[in-house]
């Protein structure tokens, strides 16, 4: 029995519940509570489905409001990143449905990637680090692109951590588009955000390493020569890519950079980037040195940096600001990024983690996870700290630090462990709570429904150890509120057992009532760090490609796009170029026959110009299974080092006559 006084209190529970819901959506065929009759919803049926599920009326609530109707659409959408299962998960909300995977920086046979085909493979080659192909990533931030600060719905970017690379997804077919590499670092993290425009995608490093890290140095000589740094990438929209050979760089200390805090609005110009590690520990506990987690949380305060980018991009183009290239990236050493008065650092409480503008871009919330506090500094005092060069010394390198408490404007007891900070539309913001394992809900310089300024008004528990939230356009200028997912670390009790092994919970939130109300557990897998909520109507993805024997990758017609009719087999010595056609319910060619030792191309287009026409091409024993989507030309090759016979087949259930859609491979 989950809720007895919940029972008695039911009628006039979903009562309100329903009133509640005048914003539930009816698609005009659908006959609203109203035109059947208030009466229906009492019916003994739907009573008795409550009682048997023992519902209270805030569940049959959250039901309502989290229910999508079959047939009908989420207005939300949802980019969670899948952490070290290298992708992107997609969600619709309320409903909380997942509605694809994008694989980024690891394999998915589903959608042919890193499965044999090129585009794959050539994506994979731009994303070696340290000369090695890897098929996995880290993914923790995912950030759509902007335009005047709110989401386009054009592109989505997001890091690895593990490798400092960045991949590139175009929304017009949900498919990674680019994985750019950074040279100089091994590890990347708030390589979170783009600036107001897209005009630059921000990346910071993580863990301090030689620049680049690809050099040898003693981490006995950690201060002296590890560096870290933050990497501005310029994004070529039409392109769809990221320019190196156009980024500049702002040699940092080998702090850790964490997370990075884009200015908007006013602050748009600069950027934020918390570190921990100030102490610059290093490992080694066969010296007896303490552990990292200890030894790097030594010092009370670590350093937040400031830096006007939008400075060092106007010196750059005035030739007025020295630069040295390491491994192709123009890098502004230390020295003279101080000298410039680009780079400023202010003391930060204790190990911080979320650093976090508000949507007008006046405040910047950070959080130490090892303070109970929210840290609110002003931008308005940052850059007058600056103009009056009001700076209480300077860092190991140089660097100037603004003064603490002439630069905060409040500080918000939270509780334990506060981590991210994202805002509503009505002026709220709300920050995790890791420690606490909660979501509280605080003020800014003015309460909305009139409540004190800079005061905790609410907390949510959630379950459990939450990292990130995401507020829906939470991190955009102009947020839509409405909806907060609580992305946990442990999900617990919260799933059925699947063994030792628990799925990551996120939590979907009502925040539009006075109080917050949880509406769902969504276990999931991979670990999602961050996501981004857009409007689903935001987004315009195509539903078939443009043109047949269109290259997803390239965003071109192929070179070996092949047309109804021009199917053909072309021998060149050993080499072996099948120009193939996919249509409902056959390949064509369909016998493809070689000789051990030869290396054979597969081009294969598909030519269906139905809507879902997907075809697949599993070859079997040759670890090759393509995806080809509607219009779209695939290539793979192999050598047919075996021999024998292989058949093929669409591994994509696409017709009644689907398991004749085949072919034989034969090698002799
Ligand atoms: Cu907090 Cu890498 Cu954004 Cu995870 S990070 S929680
Ligand atoms: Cu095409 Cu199955």
């Amino acid at each position: 029995m989950k809720n007895i006084n919940g029972k008695i209190k039911l009628a006039a529970g979903l009562a309100l519940a329903l009133a509640a819901l005048g914003v539930l959506a009816l698609t005009p065929l659908r006959r609203s509570f109203a035109q059947i009759g208030g009466s229906a919803l009492f019916s003994p049926g739907l009573e008795s489905i409550i009682k048997a599920r023992e519902l209270t009326p805030g569940d049959v609530e959250a039901a309502l409001k989290t229910f999508v109707p079959p047939g009908s659409y989420d207005d939300y959408m949802m980019f969670a990143s899948g952490g070290q299962a290298g992708n992107v998960l997609v969600f619709g909300i309320p409903s909380m449905r997942l509605l694809k995977n994008i694989p980024v920086f690891s394999q998915d046979s589903w959608q042919g990637f890193g499965v044999g085909d090129h585009n794959t493979r050539d994506l994979f080659n731009q994303g070696k680090a340290a000369g090695q192909v890897q098929t996995w990533g880290d993914v923790h931030h995912p950030a759509l692109s902007v335009t005047k600060g709110l989401y386009d719905g054009e592109f989505l970017f997001v890091n690895d951590k593990a490798n400092g690379r960045i991949g590139v997804v175009d929304l017009r077919d949900f498919k990674a588009r680019q994985i750019v590499k950074n040279p100089l670092i091994a590890t990347n993290h708030c390589g979170a955000k783009v600036t107001q425009d897209t005009e630059y995608y921000v990346e910071g490093a993580q863990f301090g390493n030689p620049l680049p890290y690809t050099d040898f140095a003693p981490l006995s000589r950690y201060k002296e020569d590890y560096r870290g740094l933050v990497t501005f990438w310029p994004f070529d929209r039409s392109a769809g890519k990221l320019v190196q050979d156009k980024s500049f760089t702002v040699e940092l200390p080998p702090y850790w950079q964490d997370l990075g805090g884009m200015g908007k609005g006013v602050s748009h110009g600069w950027v934020f980037i918390n570190t921990y590690n100030t102490e610059m520990a290093w490992p080694d506990s066969s010296q007896g040195k303490p552990p990292i987690e200890i030894a790097a949380s030594q010092r009370e305060m670590d350093y937040m940096h400031v830096i006007h980018w939008k400075k060092v991009e106007s010196l750059l183009k005035a030739g007025k600001i020295k630069t040295k290239t390491i491994k192709g990236m123009r890098v502004v050493p230390i020295a003279e990024a101080v000298r410039q008065g680009v780079l400023y650092n202010i003391g930060e409480p204790k190990s911080p983690h979320g650093c976090d503008l508000n949507p007008d871009g006046r405040f910047i919330a950070v959080s130490g996870k090892l303070d109970p506090h929210a840290t609110i500094f002003s931008f308005h005092k940052i850059m007058k700290a600056i103009e009056t060069k009001n700076y209480e010394g300077t860092d190991p390198y140089g660097i100037p630090i603004l003064k603490f408490k002439d630069t905060v404007e409040a500080q918000v007891e939270l509780g334990l462990g506060p981590l991210h900070t994202e805002y509503d539309d009505k002026g709220y913001a709300y920050t995790s709570l890791f420690l606490d394992s909660a979501i509280a809900k605080w003020t800014l310089d003015k309460g909305p429904r009139g409540e004190k300024p800079w005061t905790l008004v609410e907390k949510l528990s959630v379950h459990y150890n939450v990292g990130h939230l995401t507020v829906a356009g939470g991190d955009t200028a102009k947020p839509y509120g409405k909806y907060l997912v609580a992305l946990n670390k442990w999900s617990l009790d919260r799933a059925l057992p699947v063994g030792p092994l628990h799925p990551q919970n996120l939590q979907l939130i009502d925040i539009t009532g006075e109080k917050m109300q949880l509406l769902s557990d969504v276990p999931t897998v991979g670990e999602p760090h961050y996501a981004a909520i857009i409007k689903a109507d935001a987004l315009k993805p195509w539903k078939i490609y443009p043109e047949i024997g269109f290259n997803p990758l390239t965003g071109k017609k192929s070179p070996t796009a092949t047309l109804p009719g021009k199917e053909r087999v072309v021998r060149d010595g050993k080499n072996v170029h099948v120009y193939m056609t996919a249509i409902r319910s056959h390949f064509i060619p369909d016998r493809v026959h070689v000789k051990q030792g030869d290396h054979v191309y597969v081009h294969l287009t598909n030519i269906d110009r139905a809507q879902d026409a997907t075809h697949g091409f599993a070859l079997s024993s040759y670890n090759i299974n393509l995806s080809i989507d509607p219009g779209a030309t695939v290539d793979t090759d192999f050598i047919a080092d075996r021999s024998g016979v292989f058949p093929w087949y669409c591994s994509e259930f696409c017709s009644a006559l689907h398991m004749e859609m085949m072919g034989y491979l034969t090698v002799k």
